[in-house]
């Protein structure tokens, strides 16, 4: 199989690619990325002869359309993923999360190319702390973000496409992911590099807030099973049950590094914050047989750590300007 996987530089998408090499001999990849800032070639250094890469932009049609045309399938990663910078500048989300799907979804039409669309929980909006209901695939849509309004409008195309012009689509939606080569400017990365140079953790707002935390490998692995299996024009949730408010991410990463637990600051709240995600993944888990591998959230968030101790040269160059983005934005209430 020849697999194009855009945004394969990124955070996901280079866990996604390392999986593939190492579990599927049978699957020739090609990545596509922009590099932008969140892209980072060394990411994908441990499999560099395997794959072939490409610099581009998944919004150039003429340069889309030529590698669709040579694959079999396409799963598409790239986006720009940051809802803090959606809010300081949301232009370069709907040119990549909107014009960037448009651009793929007109060539794997045009070729009659099997693609996958990788999308967010975010785009159902939020839910109170004591709603008992979780989303499922019916839930409406309502997005609070630029961010997430960009990955529902994406997502609203795939379904289109799929519909009107019989393209072999499948979507998926995940909650909160955690691992290995996660930028700095999110939020267990952050903390995570914070205290590593003695600096303390910073919480939004109250720190209430809570998100369903996955392993990026139980992701991955959920992708390729609907890829293989998933029903065309069908919608996935994925989710591993990991439900978790911000405080306790920051008491956990605060326990493993021998701090205080009272050691961080309150910040300024993210403007119009979603309070919850809480994903029910029974589609995924009776349809397709799917099941999560990282259960215990403390020791994937213990190996995540070690990651970031052991790579320091992987994400130091960033942490400067990624911290200086938040200063310009962010004052200590707390
Ligand atoms: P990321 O920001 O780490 O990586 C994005 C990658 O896309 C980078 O390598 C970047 O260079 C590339 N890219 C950006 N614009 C591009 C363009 N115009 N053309 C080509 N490449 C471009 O993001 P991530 O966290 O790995 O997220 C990957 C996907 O998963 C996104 O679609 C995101 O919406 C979705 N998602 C993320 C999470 C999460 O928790 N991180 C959860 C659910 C869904
Ligand atoms: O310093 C921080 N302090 C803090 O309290 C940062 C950076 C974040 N937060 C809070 C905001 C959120 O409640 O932590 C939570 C997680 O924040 P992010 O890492 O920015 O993730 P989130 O906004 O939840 O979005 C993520 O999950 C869904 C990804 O970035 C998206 O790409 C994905 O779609």
């Amino acid at each position: 199989m020849r697999l194009l996987v855009t945004g394969g530089a990124g955070f996901i998408g280079a866990n996604f690619v390392h999986q593939t090499v190492a579990e599927r001999s049978d699957v020739q990849v090609t990545v596509l990325d922009a590099l932008t800032y969140a892209g980072n070639r060394q990411s994908l250094d441990p499999v560099a002869d395997r794959i072939e890469f490409v610099h581009g932009d998944v919004a150039d049609f003429a340069l889309v359309d030529r590698l669709v045309a040579g694959s079999d399938a396409v799963v598409h990663f790239a986006a720009e993923s940051h809802n803090d910078n959606s809010l300081a500048d949301p232009t370069p989300f709907v040119q990549t999360n909107v014009m960037g799907t448009f651009s793929l979804l007109q060539a794997v039409r045009a070729h009659d190319v099997r693609y996958h669309h990788i999308s967010t929980d975010e785009v159902y909006g939020d839910l109170e702390l004591d709603d008992p209901e979780r989303f499922t695939e019916s839930t409406p849509y309502n997005p609070s973000s630029p961010y997430s309004a960009t990955k529902a409008s994406s997502d609203l195309l795939v379904r289109a496409w799929a519909r009107s012009f019989g393209v072999r689509a499948t979507l998926s939606n995940c909650s909160n992911n955690y691992g290995p080569y996660q930028h700095v400017e999110k939020f267990i990365p952050r903390q995570i590099t914070n205290l590593i140079d003695g600096v303390r953790p910073r919480l939004y707002g109250s720190g209430k807030n809570v998100r369903d935390w996955i392993h990026v490998d139980d992701h991955n692995a959920a992708v390729w099973t609907i890829l293989e299996k998933g029903s065309l024009g069908q919608t996935y949730l994925i989710g591993a049950d990991g439900e978790v408010d911000n405080r306790t991410v920051v008491g956990t990463l605060l326990e493993l590094f021998g701090r205080d637990a009272d050691d961080f600051d309150f910040v300024t709240d993210r403007p119009g914050h979603d309070l919850r995600y809480a994903i029910d993944s029974t589609r995924l888990r009776t349809e397709l047989g799917w099941t999560p591998q990282y259960k215990d959230f403390r020791s994937g968030l213990e190996a995540t750590v070690r990651w970031y101790r052991d790579n320091e040269s992987w994400w130091r160059a960033q942490k400067e300007s990624a911290e200086k983005a938040y200063a310009a934005s962010e004052s200590v209430i707390g």
